[in-house]
């Protein structure tokens, strides 16, 4: 795994660490960076992209985990996307599905609207809001060792999961998976519940 100039993760290579062992788990994104990421790791029907609904992200997570149970559910957001659905993170640490893990892509920015400061970046710990919300398990990932176990941890027991990853603004190269709402939501439901999901 390479590392920005200013040592900080590379948001690519943390999804891609995340995403190795994940067998059967199904994946949600947040729209912009979050869905390229996951995209360029590799495009497949588990894999439900937001390309809109702001703040929706964890609670789509939490519906599908809900729906799930025997799966590992894995959302993977911005944090300023998940600063904008904050409150989910008190309906998901109430609920507690124990098969839902929440990953956190924080470069400190809306990276996607043209790097504006954001609150993970001006003092607002997200990791701490998890965790006073009810999170039992919440990690805060900087270094290499800590994305590999995390990746390892995530697919090898049960468990709620928060994790913010600090990742670096460097720019990506564009990974665009399908676009069209409608038909990923077929795709997907084709892939978990056969094709009579669709009728
Ligand atoms: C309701 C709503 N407000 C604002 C936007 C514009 N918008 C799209 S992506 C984005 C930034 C997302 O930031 P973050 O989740 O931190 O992702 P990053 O690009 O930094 O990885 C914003 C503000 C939007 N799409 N919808
Ligand atoms: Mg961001």
């Amino acid at each position: 795994m390479t590392t920005s100039t200013s040592q900080l993760l590379n948001r690519r290579e943390v999804v891609a660490q995340l995403l190795k062992k994940r067998g059967d788990a199904l994946v949600v994104t947040s729209l912009g960076n979050p869905t390229f990421d996951v995209a360029a790791a590799g495009d497949t029907p588990h894999n439900f992209y937001l390309w809109g609904a702001m703040g929706g992200a964890v609670m789509v997570g939490m519906g599908m985990a809900l729906a799930q149970p025997e799966r590992r559910v894995v959302v993977f957001t911005g944090d300023g996307e998940m600063m904008m659905g904050i409150g989910s993170l008190a309906t998901v640490a109430v609920e507690k599905p124990a098969n839902l893990a929440v990953i956190v892509l924080n470069n400190e920015h809306y990276a996607e609207t043209g790097m504006q400061a954001a609150h993970a970046g001006r003092g607002v710990n997200l990791t701490g809001i998890a965790k006073a919300s009810g999170f039992e398990e919440t990690y805060d990932i900087r270094t290499e060792g800590d994305v590999e176990d995390l990746g390892s941890r995530l697919y090898s027991k049960k468990g709620l999961v928060f994790a913010a990853v600090r990742i670096s603004t460097d720019p990506s190269p564009v990974a665009l998976p399908p676009r069209d709402g409608p038909y990923l939501r077929s795709r997907f439901r084709e892939a978990l519940l056969g094709a009579s999901a669709l009728k």
